[in-house]
C-alpha cells in the first residue's frame, strides 16, 4: 500500500508470528486518515477565544489558551450546549445550519419513573466530555458541518399542547432544510416530532426505532403516553406503518393492547433474539429495506432503554437483556451510512442515572451517527470547503 511508504513510522517491519500487518490494522488507518482533516475551524475557534476571552495570563506559555474560556478546553468549563456548538438564540436563522441540536424536556407522557425532562440538560452536560473528532471514523466534526444548539421547545404541563409545540418546533428546523437531532423527554414526543417531519416530506417516511418496548398503543391511561407514539405517528398518511421496523422489541414491559396493534397493522418488529441469531449487519440490512421501501426519507428513534438497562440505569422503564452499547453503536452506525432525516434519542431520565453514563450514550448515539453521515456523504452540503 503506497500510501503508507512515505511515513516514518515503521510500516516496513517484518512479519512476526502471528502474521498480522499493521497497515491492516483499522487502528492504524485511522491514524493515517486523521492527516487528512483541516484544522481551519479549530484554529477559528482559537482566535475567536483570544478575541472575545482575551488573551491567557503572561505566565502562561500556551498562548492558545485565553484568559476566559470561550471553547472547547477545559472540558470541565463552560455553559454547556450539546457538544459546546454556538447557542443559537434567533431560531428563524437555522437555515445557515447543516444540523441543530435541540431538547424536549417532557416527561408528562411517562408511565412509571419520571425524569426525563431533565433529560437534555445532561445530555449536554456530559457532552462537554468530547471533542469533536472520532478516532475509529476518521471525522472532525467541526471541521466538516456547521452545527448550532437551539435549547428546548417550550413544553408545558399538558400533552396535546405541548405536541403541538414539538411538531412546530421539529417543522420549523427541518423546513429550513437542516436536520434536527433531539434529546428528550419520554418517547411520547416521537410522535410530534414525526409529524413535524413528516409534513414536509414528499412521498413516504420511514421510521427505525430501537427500544425494548413497542410503544405503538392507542391510549395508555386515557392519554396519549409514552406506550402510544407510534400508533399515532403511524397514522399520518405518509408514515404507514409498514416502513416502521421495530428493533429489541421484548421482555416483559411490552402491554398486550401495543402488540395487537403492531400485529394488524404490519410493523416488522426485531427481537434481540433475532438480532442476536443474525448478526448486527443482517438486522440492520432488514431494517434499511424496510424503512426505505418506497420512502423518501427514514427517521431515526433511538430510545436508550433499548440498552441493556446495566449501563442504562437513568431511564424510566429500565429492562434487563436489550443491546451492548456498542452494539446499539453499530447499528445506529450502519443505519446512519444510508442517511437519515432526523433523530431522537429518548427516555434519558437523569435522577436515576450513576455516573452520567446513561446521558453519555446518549450523547455518543447522535454523534456516532452524525460522523457516520459525514463520512459517507449524506450531511454537510451546506458547509464549503475550504
Ligand atoms: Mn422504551
Amino acid at each position: 500500500m503506497g500510501f503508507f511508504d512515505n511515513h516514518g513510522l515503521g510500516y516496513k517491519q517484518k512479519q512476526g508470528p502471528s502474521g498480522f500487518k499493521r497497515e491492516d490494522l483499522m487502528g492504524i488507518q485511522a491514524a493515517f486518515k486523521e492527516e487528512a482533516i483541516p484544522t481551519v475551524k479549530s484554529e477559528e475557534e482559537i482566535q475567536r477565544s483570544l478575541e472575545y476571552g482575551l488573551e491567557a495570563a503572561e505566565s502562561i506559555e500556551d498562548r492558545t489558551i485565553s484568559c476566559f474560556s470561550r471553547g472547547e478546553l477545559p472540558h470541565y468549563a463552560g455553559i454547556n450546549t450539546f457538544l459546546k456548538v454556538p447557542f443559537l438564540e434567533d431560531v428563524r436563522e437555522v437555515g445557515n445550519y447543516d444540523v441543530a441540536f435541540m431538547g424536549v424536556p417532557f416527561d408528562i407522557g411517562t408511565t412509571y419513573r419520571p425524569g426525563t425532562r431533565f433529560g437534555p440538560q445532561a445530555i449536554r452536560r456530559i457532552s462537554s466530555l468530547y471533542t469533536p473528532y472520532n478516532y475509529e471514523i476518521g471525522v472532525d466534526l467541526r471541521e466538516s458541518l456547521n452545527m448550532c444548539d437551539l435549547g428546548d421547545v417550550f413544553t408545558i404541563g399538558n400533552i396535546e399542547k405541548s405536541f403541538d409545540q414539538i411538531t412546530k418546533a421539529v417543522s420549523h428546523v427541518f423546513s429550513n432544510g437542516t436536520m434536527p437531532i433531539i434529546f428528550g423527554g419520554d418517547h411520547s414526543i416521537g410522535f410530534p416530532c414525526v409529524r413535524g417531519v413528516a409534513e414536509n416530506v414528499e412521498g413516504n417516511i420511514g421510521i427505525i426505532h430501537l427500544d425494548r418496548h413497542a410503544d405503538i398503543q392507542e391510549k395508555d391511561m386515557d392519554e396519549r403516553m409514552h406506550t402510544t407514539p407510534w400508533f399515532h405517528a403511524t397514522n399520518i398518511p405518509n408514515a404507514p406503518a409498514v416502513n416502521l421496523v421495530q428493533v429489541g422489541i421484548g421482555g416483559w414491559q411490552v402491554p398486550r393492547p401495543g402488540v395487537k396493534v403492531a400485529r394488524e397493522r404490519g410493523t416488522t418488529i426485531l427481537t434481540i433474539n433475532d438480532v442476536e441469531n443474525m448478526g448486527i449487519e443482517k438486522a440492520v440490512e432488514i431494517a434499511l429495506e424496510v424503512a426505505w421501501k418506497g420512502a423518501k426519507a427514514v427517521y431515526l428513534s433511538f430510545d436508550i432503554d433499548s440498552v441493556d438497562c446495566g449501563f442504562v440505569p437513568g431511564t424510566g422503564w429500565p429492562e434487563p437483556g436489550g443491546f451492548l452499547p456498542r452494539e446499539a453503536l453499530k447499528f445506529l452506525q450502519l443505519v446512519a451510512r444510508e442517511g437519515i432525516c432526523a433523530m431522537e434519542v429518548v427516555e434519558v431520565s437523569p435522577p436515576y442515572d450513576i455516573s452520567d453514563t446513561t446521558a453519555l450514550l446518549a450523547a455518543r448515539a447522535a454523534l456516532d451517527v452524525l460522523a457516520t453521515m459525514v463520512d459517507h456523504g449524506k450531511i454537510g452540503k451546506k458547509f464549503a470547503t475550504p
